[in-house]
């Protein structure tokens, strides 16, 4: 049908003006390489250029100003699984029981029949990559590390996967490539274990004196490089990764993927690990921001940024590269050590304007820095049209002229390109199985029992016991829940929830609409 188009374009070229994006499959030769930058808990106000006065982005900044700035973009989730779960499938997270934040151990969360992003590109002539941080699974139950592990991100897509297993903050602290594990020595093998210690091995519970980074909650088992994670892990000494190189380590392999792949397209997920704790800056950024490590890491991270671009220029590739930067949630200060975010937050405001933080269904939950860029391709400037970065799925579907996919994934390519301030008309946003609905200017949160505070993080989860209706547009913050004075606008956005929800829509409810 795509193909049609085109070329019924081609031929009535001169006597009609085709659709702008369709215009854009003659104009471009070739397809382009597609680089999706993901940061890991970066806020909607982290950056300069989304309102930051107490931090400088200018790498990230100069992406905003030659591209689309968003800012009615979202995660789908306040959490990393599910939020990278539906970027790569199309799918809402909500639909897979097990799309939520995963231990080091978990299998694979993507069937290896789904169709995914990566296998879409692939099926179109796409070279594709994972360099960074996966969190969605390895294996189809015990994990064996000492052996090639299969299934995992090759299995849904990526030709190539170097990558951590799942958080920086999670065992095994190794890097894996294509399912093995880099630097092994098979006489040293890992185990990895989330329930018991093996041998008694020092924790950072018990031995609070082995650690250079105090642990606030969780985060009190296994320790290494002086930093107490989550889960136990034994042996696989030579493989274990440096904390404060993982920045480099992972820009030094984005930077050699683009230029051995440079001349056929290539898709590269580039998941870099930042401000994610624990925060460990290379020397070179330690101090700079005057905040502790959370402000150190998006300094690291914007220059890692500033420094991949540069190797897109030096490749001649930058001008046919689009380039999509988001986070997968909000941000959290102190999410489970004492690294000084608190204490040296000043006057930065992680949320900006908005409520709440990761973890929560209140817009700092799931609301994120979104750009695209396309150097002389995109038209520049700044767009509120609502936009997901599931999305992305099908807005690349039809950018390159395949069949749309039954996914939930909205083709909305024409904003992304710039051309449109249109985008989709509702959403559903997700917290930890929580969610609730966006549509036009309006947020609709069903009532919820659960605690309206989690204290360990210091951040309101968006809970209540009744049913909360804002109008984002006049009010941002969410501060005036409208839902007793608006009570059409709520009873129809209640209904459309049903929809989308189904069933799982009267088990996630305490109370009835009065
Ligand atoms: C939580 C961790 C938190 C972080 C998060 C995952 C505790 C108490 N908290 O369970 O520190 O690792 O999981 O973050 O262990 S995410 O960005 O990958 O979703
Ligand atoms: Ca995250």
């Amino acid at each position: 049908m795509q193909i049609l188009k085109g070329f019924l374009c081609v031929m009535m070229a001169g006597l009609f003006a085709c659709h702008p994006s369709q215009k854009k499959e003659e104009s471009t030769s070739t397809k382009p390489n597609v680089v999706v930058i993901y940061l890991d808990d970066l806020g909607y106000g982290d950056l300069s250029s989304y309102g930051a006065t107490e931090l400088s982005t200018p790498n990230i900044d100069a992406l905003a100003k030659g591209g689309v700035k968003f800012t009615n973009a979202y995660a789908s989730s306040a959490t990393c699984t599910p939020s990278r779960y539906a970027l790569l499938t199309g799918v809402y997270p909500w639909k897979n029981k097990n799309a939520k934040i995963l231990p080091g151990t978990a299998p694979l969360i993507i069937d290896t029949a789904q169709v995914t992003l990566p296998k879409m590109l692939r099926s179109q002539g796409y070279q594709t990559a994972l360099v960074g941080k996966w969190h969605l699974g390895l294996g189809t139950g015990y994990v064996d590390w000492n052996e090639p592990i299969s299934v995992g991100p090759n299995q849904v897509g990526f030709d190539y996967a170097y990558y951590m297993a799942a958080t920086q903050d999670r065992v095994p602290t190794v890097y894996l490539e294509n399912g093995v594990v880099e630097g092994l020595d098979k006489n040293d093998p890992i185990e990895v274990d989330y329930k018991s210690n093996f041998n008694n091995q020092p924790t950072g519970k018990n031995n609070p004196e082995l650690c250079d980074m105090k642990w606030h909650h969780g985060h009190n088992a296994t320790i290494v490089n002086g930093i107490p994670r989550i889960g136990f892990m034994k042996g696989g000494e030579a493989a274990k990764w440096k904390d404060e190189d993982m920045a480099d380590h992972f820009l030094a392999k984005a930077q050699s993927y683009v230029k051995a792949h440079k001349e056929a397209p290539f898709f590269l997920y580039y998941a870099m690990q930042q401000p994610h704790v624990p925060r460990t800056p290379h020397p070179r950024f330690k101090g700079k921001s005057g905040m502790g490590p959370r402000g150190d890491v998006i300094l690291e991270a914007d220059w890692c940024i500033g420094q991949f671009i540069k190797t897109l220029e030096e490749e001649g590739i930058l001008d046919n590269t689009l380039i999509v930067f988001s986070s997968d949630n909000g941000p959290v200060l102190n999410d489970g050590y004492y690294d000084d975010a608190v204490e040296k937050l000043g006057k930065h405001k992680p949320a900006g304007k908005l409520r709440g933080g990761k973890y929560s269904l209140f817009e700092a939950g799931t609301r994120v820095p979104f750009i695209t860029y396309w150097k002389d391709n995109i038209k520049p400037g700044v767009s509120d049209a609502l936009v997901c970065q599931m999305d992305l799925f099908a807005s690349l579907a039809t950018l390159l002229g395949t069949e749309e996919l039954s996914t939930d994934s909205e083709d909305i390519l024409p904003a992304l390109l710039g051309e449109s301030k249109t985008g989709r008309k509702s959403l559903i946003i997700e917290a930890t199985t929580r969610t609730a609905l966006r549509k036009g200017d309006w947020l609709m949160i069903p009532p919820y029992d659960g605690v309206t505070v989690n204290e360990e993080v210091n951040i309101e989860l968006g809970n209540s016991k009744s049913y909360q209706l804002y109008n984002l547009k006049h009010d941002i913050g969410q501060e005036h829940n409208l839902a007793d004075s608006e009570k059409e606008v709520l009873a129809d956005m209640v209904e459309e929830f049903k929809g989308i929800r189904g069933a799982d829509y009267s088990k996630t409810q305490k109370l009835e609409l009065q």
